[in-house]
């Protein structure tokens, strides 16, 4: 049971954009006594144009690198001015999170300082220009990762982000997808009952940096699941728990070829993104099924 109310409108995100709906949801879940802090990155270019915000709850644009830092800051102002029914949130970028961010969310679920952490994961540093990131896929042409002939783009493979978060021990993580907005938001409204640090991993696709029209957002955002190439799962109580184990695989083939920034790679790339989704399937089978 979602609000109908907005609390992120009038923002200036392409046409199609998974970010934006993301946040649009997940504020929607959390409502307007969320004190949300991003850093730079599409989500906050967006949004805050002077004299124009696009928040309708109280936001903040923080240094790049400071996103954990700023939500146990947000958390220590608010206990000091003696606010009650609230939530901190922070929403950074893949980049923000798992590259120049990631000490900060380390710190952050080391103090265990109650906030959710949402990074929307749209696979680049997309504000600037589509650089490479650490979440940035296997075979994805990027600025810094061009494809040029006789080049596969990225040769790197995403980190972990969600098994690096849960290594903490913290109390909630997950990872979502935009294409299954349901789920999303119910890990949101989960996240939101810990009394902690909570963390949800969000797949997010971004229209004008994976070369895709702005009306496939969801479907390649359903079809990465449905593929295998990403999976929904959460960690709690200390263990895993995976929510969808697809029976049979989509064709990973047909995500692939959809793409702008996989059109240069080959069948034999295809097949070695296979027997890297193989691989991860044999460790994630024994994850608990989730409740
Ligand atoms: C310390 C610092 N380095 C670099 C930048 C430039 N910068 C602003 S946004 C951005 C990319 C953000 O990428 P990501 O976190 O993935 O978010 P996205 O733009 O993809 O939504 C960069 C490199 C900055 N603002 N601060
Ligand atoms: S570049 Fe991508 S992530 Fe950034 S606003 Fe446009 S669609 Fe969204
Ligand atoms: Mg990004």
């Amino acid at each position: 049971m979602i609000r109908d109310d907005e609390f992120f409108y009038g923002h200036k995100a392409c046409g199609g954009c998974g970010g934006s709906l993301a946040v649009r949801i997940a504020l929607k879940v959390l409502g307007e006594r969320t004190l949300l802090t991003l850093p730079a990155g599409c989500m906050s270019a967006v949004s805050f144009n002077y004299p124009q915000m696009s928040y309708a709850n109280n936001a903040i644009i923080s240094a790049f690198a400071g996103t954990g830092a700023v939500m146990s800051g947000l958390k220590a102002g608010a206990e000091a001015m003696g606010l009650k029914d609230y939530h901190v949130l922070g929403i950074a970028g893949d980049g923000g999170t798992a590259d120049i961010g990631i000490q900060a969310l380390s710190g952050l679920i080391d103090r265990n300082d109650e906030g959710i952490y949402i990074c929307y994961d749209n696979e680049a540093y997309m504000n600037t220009g589509i650089q490479k990131s650490g979440l940035t896929p296997f075979g994805a042409t990027t600025t810094t990762t061009p494809a040029v002939p006789g080049s596969r783009g990225n040769i790197k493979q995403k980190k972990n982000l969600f098994e690096i978060v849960a290594a903490h021990g913290i109390a909630y993580a997950a990872t979502a997808s935009v294409g299954y907005i349901e789920d999303f938001a119910a890990k949101v409204a989960r996240a939101s009952e810990v009394k902690g640090t909570s963390f949800i991993h969000v797949l997010a696709p971004c229209p004008t940096g994976w070369g895709i029209d702005t009306s496939e957002t969801i479907e390649v955002a359903r079809e990465v699941v449905d593929t295998g190439l990403w999976y929904l799962a959460e960690y709690y109580d200390g263990e895993y728990h995976l929510n969808r184990r697809p029976k049979e695989f989509k064709d990973v083939g047909h995500y692939i070829r959809r793409q702008g920034r996989f059109k240069h790679l080959k069948d034999e790339d295809i097949n070695e993104i296979i027997r890297l989704r193989d691989k991860t399937w044999d460790r994630i089978s024994g994850f608990n099924t989730a409740r």
